[in-house]
């Protein structure tokens, strides 16, 4: 069967529309799902749970396709109870598909694990609470557990959560950051003191120039498109690099926009639109630097070097040391296409850069991040209206986490302030990334495994790995509002607890709660459920976490129950404990909340010179780490190199459906892009199916069956494939330097013809 595709000739409009309505019929739900969209980032309403992006204006309704697929999949008439988990084994829930499983509906009642009869049972709450703080009272040391948590966690459940993990004694804070963002952070600390993005909504209706670099927006960020838009139609010139050309990104027809609603007109984003090689977006930086040092020298900002930073002569022998060929070569774009990119940044007064996976994915994503800030310290591009950086940030809250202290690695002033307050003290050793968690787990020294949200077996990569270190798990406990693959990946004991939504009213003892949460711009802003509870036995993630650690700890230092029954308790802790908090609780009632200081915006440098730092490394001699590197000396076969991303019709590990219609996909998942030239080099044929195996020299076979090759306007070499299908394909050790994060953007494969060519996918 061919697959020959069919892009749409833009993204937004009127198919956006008929897509939401759609899955809002599904939901069964309608009318609560219509009443929730019009409250979504309202005044008194709650923030969108699909991605970070801000909102300026609280009030103005904005659509968005994405936002309202997750509202309408959380708030769903669909329920899995008792009767379905008595109905199903693990083992053959285990054999369904992640679509089928979320797709049974919300969780409505704690469970717990029966090895002896392979189901899930109902259980108490009092009797699960009880079980998990046995079980952590018994542990040889709190190292042993690993304290998971994924970015949809309110600032209030995510506090109460670090502080339970410290006062335990540990650091192991695992959470989907060091899958994500995380070499944003590691880079931006290292070179200007603070790991957030510089910018605020606002500064993108100031900017001359925006670069994109690795990031779709049109699916994963879609309110990010109205400011895109709207700065080209103010002639701000957009640059984007992208591996893939992502059509969003080409052509955009707002939804708001009457005319573009509805007729074939749309705003054409991106002035100019680059496809280097996948992990060349560094060489491609690089050779900006070097068109703007040798060939445009009067836009350099000697003042700003001067006054602020370090290590810039440092930095210009390295730029004038790397080769046009070598830059070339690693970018796989011409020095033509480079130098016109530079020119708008030569000729850009002010210049915002946007980064997300495409950057942050591979082995050398810190210093490619470096190499943004070096571009940016060099023309003085940070600390003013309409300049900076802007990592976009994934999950809604995964910023405010991190501010709540869900880090492996605190540093010594937060452990202090919580030490000072409290009068006790906290845990300064190093803690557990995602990565360390799960090899811990796998060798058997850590024992317990929390999860506040969040997939971690469907998320984490090396699949069968994976799943191994989580059956390891002596107690594998669970928090979420859907069934999911992690839940399934049970040894010995394991808990599901249900909780609410973030659209649902939190009823406490003092009355109906909000909770916060931190955007990608530093917005700090309140979040109000209103929508009944699916279930009474549901119960607000700050709940759990409160009854787990009074019956773990006590309520001697802290008075966990007491913060439960009044969240604004719990903010009154976060003011005297975090920088930046002040007056916490009068400060969420401005409808759009307040924006938490960022140093760097206000040229003062956080590193330990007191400078922001130009950073002069070497382009990388491989873009692959160690266990894979050999894939490059490989002369026999061809190997091709894929990134693992998202379609339009998931969230994450979360699959809504099977289209992905700005890339013309439709009905299917198990789709494979490739440049035609390669497919005829490989002797395979559009629509034809092939297998994937990972070259790696750690001895472990990794194959994934069946996808369908879709010819695709992809660089050679490069191919593409859908997440979480393919982590089955990235070895464990797979991992950027300094960030941990697996190289999900990199992985080097032998691609050959499916023996049996109607194999289907199945991943369990
Ligand atoms: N609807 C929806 N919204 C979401 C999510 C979701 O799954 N669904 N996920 C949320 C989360 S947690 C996150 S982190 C963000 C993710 O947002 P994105 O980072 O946009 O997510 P990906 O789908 O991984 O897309 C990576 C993009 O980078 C490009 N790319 C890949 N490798 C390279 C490279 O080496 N160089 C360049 N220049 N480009 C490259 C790909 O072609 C693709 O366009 O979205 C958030 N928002
Ligand atoms: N190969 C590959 N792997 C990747 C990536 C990639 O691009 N390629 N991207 C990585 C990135 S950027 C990220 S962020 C991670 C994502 O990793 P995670 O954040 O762990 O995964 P999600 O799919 O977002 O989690 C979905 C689950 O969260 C639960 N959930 C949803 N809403 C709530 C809520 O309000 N409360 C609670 N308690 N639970 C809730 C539901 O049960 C749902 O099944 O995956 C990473 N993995
Ligand atoms: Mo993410």
């Amino acid at each position: 069967m061919s697959t020959r595709i069919e892009k749409p000739a833009k993204a937004g409009g009127l198919s956006s529309l008929q897509s939401t309505m759609r899955q809002v019929m599904r939901s069964q739900k309608a009318r609560q799902n219509i009443q929730n969209l019009l409250r979504v980032n309202q005044t008194d309403g709650f923030d969108c749970p699909g991605c970070a992006w801000g909102d300026n204006d609280h009030g103005t309704f904005q659509f968005c396709e994405n936002g309202a697929k997750a509202v309408a999949w959380e708030s769903t008439a669909k329920m899995v109870g008792a009767d379905f988990f008595a109905e199903y084994s693990v083992r053959q829930l285990n054999t369904q598909s992640d679509y089928w499983l979320e797709y049974q509906g919300r969780l409505t009642e704690p469970l717990r694990y029966n090895p002896q009869t392979d189901h899930y049972e109902p259980i108490s709450w009092e009797g699960a609470i009880a079980l998990i703080a046995d079980k952590l009272k018994g542990l040889a040391s709190p190292d042993e557990v690993e304290f998971y948590t994924s970015g949809r966690a309110s600032n209030e459940a995510s506090y109460l959560y670090q502080l339970f993990g410290r006062l335990l004694g540990t650091n192991n804070f695992p959470d989907c950051s060091n899958m994500c963002h995380e070499a944003s952070g590691v880079a931006l600390i290292q070179s200007v003191g603070i790991g957030k993005g510089s910018v605020v909504l606002d500064d993108f209706d100031k900017a001359d120039a925006v670069f994109v670099y690795g990031q779709n927006p049109g699916t994963n960020h879609p309110r990010m498109m109205n400011a895109l838009r709207k700065a080209a139609r103010q002639g701000c010139k957009i640059v984007t690099f992208n591996n893939l050309r992502e059509v969003a990104l080409e052509r955009f027809a707002s939804p708001q926009s009457p005319l573009e609603l509805l007729t074939p007109a749309a705003t054409t984003i991106s002035h100019q639109y680059l496809t280097p090689r996948l992990g060349g977006d560094m060489a491609a930086m690089r050779g900006m630097a070097k068109y703007l040092l040798e060939e445009q020298p009067e836009v350099i900002d000697y003042d700003f070097i001067a006054r602020h930073s370090q290590g810039f002569a440092e930095y210009e022998v390295e730029v004038r040391a790397t080769s046009w060929a070598q830059i070339e070569q690693q970018s796989g774009l011409t020095r033509a296409e480079i130098v016109q990119a530079a020119r708008v940044f030569a000729a850009s007064e002010r210049i915002i850069s946007c980064w997300a996976m495409g950057v942050t994915q591979h082995l050398h994503s810190v210093d490619t991040i470096r190499e943004i800030v070096n571009l940016h310290l060099m023309r003085g591009q940070i600390g003013k209206p309409g300049a900076g950086l802007c990592p976009v940030r994934g999950h809604s809250n995964v910023q405010g986490n991190r501010t709540m202290g869900i880090n492996e690695k605190p540093t010594t002033l937060f452990l202090e302030r919580l030490e000072r307050h409290l009068g006790v003290a906290m845990p300064h050793q190093r803690g557990h990334n995602v990565y360390e968690a799960l090899k811990a787990l796998h060798e058997g020294n850590s024992k317990v495994l929390i999860c506040l949200g969040g997939n971690l077996a469907a998320a984490a990569p090396d699949t069968d790995f994976t799943y191994a270190a989580m059956r390891r798990a002596e107690l594998n406990v669970q928090i979420s509002t859907k069934l999911n693959r992690s839940h399934l990946q049970v040894g010995g004991d394991a808990l599901i607890l249900p909780c609410l939504g973030r659209t649902e009213v939190d009823l406490q003892m003092s009355g109906s709660q909000k909770i916060t949460v931190e955007d990608t711009f530093s917005m700090v802003h309140a979040s109000t459920g209103a929508a009944e509870p699916i279930s009474e036995l549901c119960l607000s993630e700050t709940d759990i976490v409160a009854r787990i650690a009074h019956a773990t700890l006590g309520s001697g230092t802290v008075d966990w129950l007491a913060l439960r029954d009044d969240y604004s308790r719990i903010r009154d802790l976060i003011e005297k404990t975090i920088a930046g908090f002040e007056q916490f609780n009068e400060r969420i009632r401005q409808p759009s909340g307040f924006h938490l200081e960022h140093s760097a915006a206000n040229l003062v440098w956080k590193t330990p010179s007191g400078r922001a730092e130009f950073r002069a490394s070497q382009l990388p001699q491989s873009i692959l780490p160690e266990c894979t590197r050999h894939a490059e000396q490989m002369s026999d076969e061809p190997v091709l190199l894929l990134q693992s991303l998202r379609s339009h019709d998931q969230y994450n590990t979360t699959i809504y459906g099977m289209d992905d219609r700005y890339r013309g996909i439709k009905g299917q998942r198990d789709v494979l892009f490739m440049n035609e030239a390669d497919a005829a080099e490989l002797g395979v044929g559009d629509g034809q199916r092939v297998d994937m195996q990972t070259i790696c020299n750690d001895g472990r076979e990794r194959i994934v069956r069946g996808f369908q090759v879709v010819f695709y306007e992809i660089p050679r070499g490069n191919i593409a494939a859908y997440y979480p299908e393919t982590n089955p394909l990235v070895p464990i050790d797979s991992i950027g330097a300094g960030s941990f994060t697996p190289t999900s953007k990199s992985i080097p494969v032998r691609v050959t013809a499916s023996v049996n060519n109607a194999i289907s996918l199945n991943l369990g």
